[in-house]
């Protein structure tokens, strides 16, 4: 199995995160950062070409001796200078250097003298008055450690779902491939994508006299063995994620899938159906009179209580049982329904790659339409167009479209920023002259809700077609603006606005529950990926993912509109 250029990119971050603790020289860890970086956004599979023994294309700050590491890391998954740093230090200390205060000299301390080798290790020392006695350290730091790690500890709780993919996906891999078993599935909030998980649920169905736990266990990305029985186990990763495995026979992998799928809230109603039936539902199976009668599909336990299927996404107990019911389930969203993306940027702006390049990726993806929309003048560190560049690249679009080849219809487009008082940051004369107008906050996230709210009103009363990330969260790193969301629902219903669902995957910006009320208000929803390189238009995915939970349809979101359909609600403003 080749490795993908992700899992090399993984592999330097590693070693550059090792060699910051060995103390080692800074361009040569600048190299490694430098080198995983442009592995993570290269479009090609480079795996692919080494497979074949094709050369490695020509790569920024990638010379001969990265490159060798490459072909070496792709067919072997590892380096020896990776195995020789691994061997020096535990790779979970790598973990500590995020922590604000902690720097790789105090981390090789920590250590050294303590045999520290994680936050919450680190927390359970300072609490002692361990670390305030270390040499560089001080009972002052150690205070400030604390407070540090409480906050670090409380925002890694929660993982955000769509980072996790990679991790995932490579895990149901290698158990698709352990003897005995017959099936694999994640349940929990994983399956049923909520934006963030606690931990990973993984269902196994295997044959008798296979111990699927012990090769669990032996994963090599498994850190700690947490529990361990026969027929489950619960390790952690080295990326600190938490993942609990079941194993179930096959007769009973529906009945176990429902269990684990959850919620436990959905789970509760459908046992409460079941027993006013005289059934009872439990994780091997539905029994009637002690008989097992149903278990082997989701659907066969569904259909013992006169109910469909039900989507995984859709399980959180808020009306999915009774549409279920009465036949009222929506037909869900799927990612083959979006025909455009109304969000992405170019190298123009912060992004890595040219509007044509963007533009053949769309294509790739199966797409009919691609908004540029790069940033406004307002916003410096993101190199903003103003009114001449956004004029450039006004023409550059009608020349790439007049030569034709695209595979795309381009839509000149900005993503302009909401000035602190609401006005927009480029005049409307210019605006006027766009295809499309997507708005967004940028700053001043900390304004009073009253003043929030008339500020996102008042953008909405210019010609804005798509309020981008309308809460400004970012998972794990900052909470939502605090605005009268209902009020700014009820204007964009008045201007004929969409609201976006950004399907970057710590933003995913609408969430679940906004997203349906939207719906119920008749506001169109726009699913974007907000691309700022090629790869990341596949990021619509975690989008659609989304929505499902917000009960979207197809004809609540705009960009499941032809071209011709999306040209007249782009006129009608
Ligand atoms: P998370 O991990 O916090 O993101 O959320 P979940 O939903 O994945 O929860 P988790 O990992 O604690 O449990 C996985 C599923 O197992 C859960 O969604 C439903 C099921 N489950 C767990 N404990 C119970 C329980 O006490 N009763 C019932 N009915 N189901 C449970
Ligand atoms: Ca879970
Ligand atoms: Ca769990």
């Amino acid at each position: 199995m080749p490795l993908h250029n992700v899992k090399v990119s993984q592999v330097f971050q590693e070693i550059a995160d090792l060699l910051e603790i060995e103390e080692a020289n800074p361009f040569r860890i600048r190299a490694y950062r430098n080198a995983a970086r442009t592995l993570s956004e290269y479009g090609q599979e480079l795996a692919t070409l080494v497979a074949q023994g094709l050369p490695l294309p020509k790569l920024p700050g990638i010379g001969a001796d990265l490159g060798a590491k490459i072909v070496e890391i792709t067919r072997t998954g590892t380096c020896p200078l990776l195995n020789r740093l691994r061997g020096e230090v535990p790779p979970t200390v790598a973990y500590l250097l995020a922590i604000p205060g902690l720097g790789p000299q105090r981390v090789r301390t920590l250590y050294h003298e303590l045999a520290i080798t994680s936050p919450s290790d680190l927390q359970r020392a300072a609490e002692q008055g361990l670390v305030g006695r270390l040499p560089g350290f001080g009972p002052k730091l150690e205070q400030q450690l604390l407070q540090a790690l409480t906050k670090h500890l409380d925002l890694n709780a929660r993982m955000a779902r769509a980072s996790l993919r990679p991790a995932v996906e490579g895990l149901l891999d290698y158990l698709r491939r352990v003897p005995g078993v017959r099936q694999v599935e994640v349940a929990g909030s994983y399956r049923r994508c909520r934006d963030t998980v606690g931990d990973i649920d993984i269902l196994v169905a295997a044959a008798a006299g296979y111990d699927v736990p012990f090769s669990f266990t032996a994963y090599e990305e498994v850190d700690e063995v947490l529990a361990h029985g026969t027929t489950k186990a619960s390790v952690r990763l080295r990326s600190g994620l938490q993942v609990d495995l079941r194993v179930v026979r096959e007769e009973s992998f529906g009945a176990a899938l429902l269990y684990f799928t959850g919620s436990k809230a959905h789970n509760i109603v459908l046992r409460q159906m079941a027993q006013s039936r005289g059934l009872k539902i439990n994780e091997y199976g539905v029994y009637r009179d002690g008989q097992h009668i149903a278990g082997e599909s989701e659907a066969s336990v569904y259909a013992t209580l006169q109910l469909p299927f039900i989507a995984p996404e859709l399980r959180e107990a808020r009306g999915e049982i009774d549409a279920a019911r009465y036949g009222k389930l929506p037909i869900l969203l799927t990612r083959q329904d979006l025909r455009g993306d109304l969000h992405v940027h170019t190298k123009a702006s912060n992004g890595r790659n040219s509007i044509k390049e963007m533009a053949l990726a769309a294509h790739a993806l199966g797409l009919d339409y691609l908004a540029i929309t790069d940033h406004s003048q307002h916003l410096h560190i993101a190199k903003g167009l103003d009114e001449d560049r956004l004029l450039t690249q006004m023409d550059e679009i009608d020349r790439l479209q007049s030569d034709g080849g695209l595979g795309v219809t381009l839509l000149k487009g900005i993503e302009v920023d909401i000035l602190e008082d609401g006005r927009l940051d480029l005049p409307t004369s210019l605006l006027n002259q766009l295809d499309i107008v997507v708005a967004a906050v940028h700053e001043h996230f900390s304004l009073s809700p009253a003043r929030q709210t008339t500020r996102l009103l008042h953008a909405l009363d210019q010609r804005v077609h798509i309020l981008a990330h309308p809460t400004g969260r970012l998972i794990g790193q900052r909470p939502p603006v605090d605005f009268d969301f209902d009020m700014v629902l009820r204007h964009a219903r008045e201007t004929g606005c969409a609201l976006e669902l950004d399907a970057q995957p710590l933003r995913l910006d609408l969430d679940d529950l906004h997203c349906r009320e939207a719906k119920e208000a008749g506001v169109l929803i726009s699913i974007d990926s907000d691309a700022h390189n090629s790869a990341d238009l596949c990021n619509l995915r975690y989008g659609v993912d989304q929505a499902r939970r917000g009960w979207l349809e197809r004809q609540d979101v705009l960009n499941t509109r032809s071209l011709a359909e999306l040209k007249t609600f782009l006129k009608r403003r």
